[in-house]
């Protein structure tokens, strides 16, 4: 077929602006995208640009969405991300000719672009859309003029959003190819839609039991700290949400990654009274937990696992009230305590599930239930509604069969789904959804935490020479290879009572991340020291023995 593009811009564009220069070793299209330091990646940039079009004409222009991040990593790294038709990530079978096209010099880029036409029958005619988003790292707009010249290339479509949190981006996406049915396609309808929900299911009671009308919002130097100024103003008169960490620099010493990882609160934090509610989102407000101070100034966590089991205790309370049949399930990974498993098991009673780490997996097999709940233990999550689920409440909702209190409880229930981002895990859309039930339960941050003990835990990074030698089954929880590790392992984690340790080469650093949990502190201490040491002399072969950083969960 014909066409009125000339690939020869591809290389032209490379050569004058995006060269991809000497001495780049491979690299690969990983858990969320590419990502590394800053200053090694603006012709992959350039390369996702004409990548994003290409997969915009596969959907008959339907838009693609390339966010520039690297979100909770430090100040000097970037990424970059595509976004699919449906505000999902990336599909799999994509990531490889993502990694493929990134991976050629410039001599060879026009004629895989050509090989990308042909194999996946690109219809260069028809309609391209790329929608550009980006954090507030320094580099990021550099980043982002690459994308619009790699859609230039292509003679594409493009929306340059500027500085957009990754779940906006998302939310654009989808609500643009759905002609709206997801809410207004623009950043103003996206916190209209959030708000609105917000303000409805809290009513005109501010405050209620335990629960106070004030909370401490650490925006990790990032977009989270830009856009919740916005959220504020239309949120005027509801919620009190003081903002900090909104103009150092992005993720240092603050952040919901620092405060997960480090168990402490983050830098920057205003004098307060003891008790009071704290919130702390990534540089690109995908990830939240919350925490608190009490009055003998011990900080206490509350992470994902928590997050997952509140909102899942709350949406199984209305559905019942609802008087309608649904699977309701959480989806975690092996990082979740096992405390917060036998909760969901044996007090609620919910189905359980675990997938592997990385927020695509855990949305795929979310997708397996009516309604399913899937957070990281790292605050990365949201919950998915299918469309049988949303179809039976509408229907229940006009049947003139309906009772009041039932209407009420499905009322509340599809409210409560306008305030989810069911795109992507939206930091202040999940934080919005932990304050209307706190507020519905009367709850303080204590009140949360006194559902389960979390067990001790621990984390280490075991570097190795290589990790691609470590593969894993089940979750992640088993490790096939090297040979023989797993049954060592399980050796060590039967000597500590409630032990429990898994190892997983990283998707994102170059180590092998050693993960323990037991009833006590020096257990734990002991059974993560005993497995990384195995998992050294394993891969590294019996010598002197590393120094190994650790990081509590
Ligand atoms: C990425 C993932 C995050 C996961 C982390 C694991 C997305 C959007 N982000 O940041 O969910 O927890 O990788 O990193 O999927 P690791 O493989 O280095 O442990
Ligand atoms: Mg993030």
């Amino acid at each position: 077929m014909s066409s009125s593009v000339d690939l020869r811009t591809v290389y032209a564009f490379a050569r004058e602006f995006h060269s991809k220069g000497p001495n780049i070793g491979k690299m690969l299209y990983g858990t969320a995208g590419f990502r590394t330091l800053h200053d090694k990646l603006e012709f992959i940039a350039f390369r996702m640009g004409i990548l994003a079009t290409l997969r915009s004409r596969t959907f008959s222009g339907q838009a693609i969405g390339v966010m520039i991040t690297a979100s909770h990593n430090p100040e000097c790294d970037n990424g970059v991300k595509i976004i699919d038709p449906k505000g999902e990530m990336l599909e799999m079978s994509w990531e490889g000719i993502a990694t493929d096209l990134v991976n050629v010099s410039d001599d060879k880029l026009e004629s895989e672009v050509a090989k990308i036409i042909a194999q996946q029958k690109v219809d260069m005619n028809a309609q391209s859309n790329v929608f550009i988003g980006m954090d507030t790292r320094y580099h990021s707009p550099a980043m982002g003029r690459a994308v619009v010249n790699g859609v230039r290339a292509l003679k594409g479509n493009l929306r340059d959003y500027g500085i957009l949190t990754t779940p906006m981006l998302h939310y654009l996406v989808f609500s643009h190819n759905v002609k709206g049915a997801y809410g207004t396609p623009t950043e103003a309808g996206y916190v209209a839609k959030l708000v609105t929900a917000f303000k409805k299911l809290r009513g005109e009671k501010l405050e209620n039991g335990n629960y106070k009308n004030f909370l401490l919002f650490d925006g990790a130097n990032g977009v989270g700290s830009l856009k919740m100024f916005e959220f504020n103003r239309q949120l005027a008169g509801t919620l009190q949400c003081q903002v900090f960490n909104a103009n150092g620099k992005i993720n240092h010493n603050c952040g919901a990654d620092y405060v997960k990882t480090s168990q402490r609160p983050p830098t920057g934090l205003p004098e307060h009274e003891p008790n009071t509610r704290c919130v702390s989102v990534d540089g690109d407000a995908d990830r939240v937990v919350y925490f608190f101070i009490d009055s003998n100034g011990t900080f206490h966590l509350l992470d994902g696992d928590r997050i997952a089991t509140l909102i899942a205790d709350y949406l199984m309370d209305l559905v019942q009230k609802c008087g309608i049949s649904l699977k309701l399930g959480i989806v975690q990974t092996a990082y979740a305590n096992g405390a917060s498993t036998d909760y969901i098991v044996d007090q609620l009673k919910i189905d359980v599930a675990c997938a592997q780490t990385g927020v695509k997996h855990l949305h795929h097999k979310a997708l397996e239930y009516d309604i399913g709940v899937y957070f990281e233990a790292n605050g990365h999550g949201t919950v998915i509604f299918s469309e049988k689920t949303k179809a039976k409440l509408s229907v229940a909702l006009n049947s003139t069969a309906t009772s009041e209190e039932r209407r009420e409880a499905l009322n509340k229930l599809l409210l409560t789904i306008d305030l989810i981002n069911e795109t992507v895990g939206d930091a202040i859309s999940d934080m919005l959804l932990v304050e209307t039930i706190l507020h519905t339960k009367g709850w303080d941050l204590s009140d949360w935490l006194a559902t389960y003990d979390d067990l001790p835990n621990l984390q280490q990074k075991v570097k190795v020479q290589d990790r691609n030698i470590f593969e894993t089954t089940d979750a992640e929880r088993i490790c096939v290879k090297p040979e023989g590790l797993q049954d060592k392992i399980n050796e060590i984690v039967k000597k500590y009572k409630r032990g429990r340790s898994f190892v997983r080469p990283s998707g994102t650093e170059d180590v092998v991340r050693v993960y323990a949990e037991a009833e006590n502190a020096d257990d734990v201490q002991l059974l993560a020291a005993e497995v990384s040491i195995l998992v050294y002399e394993m891969a590294n072969g019996v010598g002197e023995r590393p120094m190994i950083p650790h990081q509590k969960l």
